[in-house]
This record gives C-alpha cells, sequence and structure tokens, in this order.
C-alpha cells in the first residue's frame, strides 16, 4: 500500500512539484469532506452569484476554489494560479517556479442531485521573470505541462495523476486520510463500443459530427458495423474517469449556437489536463481537426471543441472531418 508522498518522491526529481501536488491532495481532502457531509453542512444550493462564464456558482464551487487558493497561496513554490471561477490569475509566491490551473468542482450542477463531481489541475512551469499576475503567463500550450490530474468525489475519492511518465490511480483511504496507490501505468483499449455526447445539441454540431453520430447509432448495420452503448453524467471528470476504467469516446464538439466560441469546455483547465492525462494512457484527445495540446492559447478562459478517448475512435471522428 503506497502513499502519495512516497510514489511522488520515487517518481519525481521535482521537489517543487511535489510539494505542490501534496499541497493540492490536503486541499481536496477538505472539499472530499465536506461533499460528504453535503446538507448536513449546509454546504449545497446555489451560492445567489455568478461566475466569469456567467453561470449560476453552487455553494460548494465557492468553497471548493476558496479551499484551493489558500492552500497553493501558501505553497512557496506556486509562483501563480488561475481557476475557472477567477476572472484573473492570482499572483501567489514571486521565487515559485510552478503555475496551478484548475477547475475546482467540475460538474457541480450534479452536486444537488448528489451525483459524482470532481477537481481538474494543470501545472505548468513558470517562465524566468513571468508575471503571475498577468494572464500571458499562463498561455502555453498544453505539451508544456508538468503534470495533470483530477480527483473524483465518488463513492470512492480517487486521484488519476500523471508527471509525463504513465498515468497513476490512488484512492482516499478515510482509515488513514492518505491517498493511496490503486493502479499503475492506465493504459485506455484502442478501440470501444461506448460513447458520450450531449445529444440534445445534434442539430447544433457541424455537419461532419452530426454524420458520425448518426452511423453510431445505426448500430452493426451502420458503417462503423458495431453496436454502440451510450452514457452522458454531465460531469467531465466522470465520464474521462469511466474512460480511463473501461475505455470510451467522450464528446463535447462545436456547435453554433455560440459562433465565436470553439465549444463549452475550458482549454486551460479542462481541455489540456484531460488531454494530458488521456493521451499519456494511450489515448488520443482532438478538436476533430487537431491535437488539443497543440493549441496555442490566446487567453485563460477561452474554450475548445473536445473529442477525447479510444485512439482509433477519435481517429474515426477525425476521418468524418477531413
Ligand atoms: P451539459 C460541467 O458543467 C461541464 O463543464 C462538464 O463537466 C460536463 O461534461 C459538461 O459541462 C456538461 O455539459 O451541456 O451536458 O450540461
Amino acid at each position: 500500500m503506497q502513499r502519495l508522498r512516497t510514489f511522488l518522491e520515487q517518481h519525481s526529481d521535482n521537489p517543487a512539484l511535489i510539494n505542490v501536488i501534496d499541497g493540492l491532495m490536503v486541499a481536496c481532502k477538505d472539499i472530499a469532506h465536506r461533499i460528504q457531509l453535503g446538507a448536513a453542512a449546509g454546504v449545497l444550493g446555489s451560492a445567489e452569484q455568478e461566475n466569469v462564464q456567467g453561470e449560476c456558482q453552487k455553494k460548494l464551487d465557492v468553497i471548493s476554489n476558496d479551499i484551493l487558493k489558500d492552500v497553493l497561496a501558501a505553497q512557496p513554490a506556486v509562483k501563480g494560479m488561475a481557476s475557472e471561477e477567477e476572472e484573473l490569475p492570482v499572483a501567489a509566491n514571486s521565487a515559485g517556479s510552478l503555475l496551478v490551473l484548475f477547475d475546482p468542482l467540475d460538474g457541480s450542477s450534479n452536486i444537488d442531485i448528489n451525483v459524482t463531481v470532481g477537481t481538474i489541475f494543470s501545472i505548468l512551469p513558470a517562465r524566468e521573470g513571468a508575471d503571475a499576475a498577468s494572464e500571458s503567463a499562463y498561455l502555453q500550450p498544453g505539451n508544456a505541462q508538468l503534470a495533470a490530474g483530477y480527483v473524483l468525489y465518488g463513492p470512492s475519492t480517487i486521484l488519476v495523476l500523471t508527471l509525463g511518465n504513465g498515468v497513476y490511480s490512488f484512492t482516499l483511504d478515510p482509515r488513514i486520510g492518505e491517498f493511496v496507490l490503486q493502479r499503475e501505468q492506465i493504459r485506455i483499449a484502442a478501440d470501444t463500443k461506448e460513447f458520450a455526447i450531449n445529444m440534445s445539441n445534434q442539430r447544433f454540431w457541424l455537419q461532419p459530427m452530426q454524420t458520425y453520430v448518426g452511423d453510431l447509432l445505426q448500430g452493426e448495420e451502420g458503417p462503423l458495423g458495431k453496436r454502440y452503448n451510450m452514457r452522458w453524467i454531465a460531469s467531465m471528470v466522470a465520464e474521462i474517469h469511466r474512460i480511463m476504467t473501461r475505455g470510451g469516446i467522450f464528446m463535447y464538439p462545436y456547435d453554433n449556437r455560440e459562433p465565436n466560441k470553439p465549444g463549452k469546455l475550458r482549454l486551460m483547465y479542462e481541455g489540456n489536463p484531460m488531454s494530458f492525462l488521456v493521451q499519456q494512457a494511450g489515448g488520443k484527445a482532438s478538436t476533430a481537426f487537431n491535437d488539443i495540446m497543440d493549441i496555442q492559447p490566446q487567453g485563460i478562459h477561452e474554450r475548445v471543441s473536445v473529442v477525447m478517448g479510444s485512439a482509433n475512435e477519435v481517429e474515426t471522428v477525425e476521418r468524418y472531418h477531413q
């Protein structure tokens, strides 16, 4: 039973990175505890305010964001941070070498119905002399990430992490209050029969995506020649964890409801960290046209079209878009 700290010390020679990930888990353990308490702690329901995305914030969105900001600000290695819930980046320690980007509580619309949510994080190097209060310091492509992960708050609390050399999962053991190693070198099967997409948006998609999904739905008699199953949890962390566990493809593609936005999901703290994890596990992460982690970001809250999971299925989607 290997504890997370022991694993980090054996798999990284970067003390700053080890300490920041350790610190992130302190915050996530606190968040997990509050989610477990739920209504008993009065943390459910709306915070009666909107975030920078114009989305109605849940109380736990605000609480989780504050917990993460406080813990990270106390980490000497953290030069600054960017959060889905903060319009601007937050500078922390001028001598720090790392930038942390996070979605504090992804899928939070599920909180009030007691369905799985999660924290997503991405760790970038802070370039020499970078101003951590300025967006420009964070606008690095996904390929620059040093580490990425998510903590899934479900029946178990599970950390899935990559340091750039494979994907590992850890389960929070409440008996000792520690994340312990569960799975090593997780691999995503190249083929799948399970897809995840919000079908109610079908009429808004590009024609190639409508054609691909239409072919999926024809099953064995259709051009793809196999019967597919569908899942949609409306919590990206849960969808990606399912794919890490049994393969699959997750899609939140471009739709024409907001033509100037390439998609709903955010590149810096949803698309990039999940792409890093998926690609490190042998899967593929694409916009349907190119690799997500190749994108040169223009803003910390910019959005991205997402097609990720089993490599052969993602390549099929890309062929429909050629
Ligand atoms: P919809 C949650 O709000 C989220 O950002 C992702 O976690 C999830 O996959 C998606 O949006 C769900 O979107 O439009 O189905 O509610």
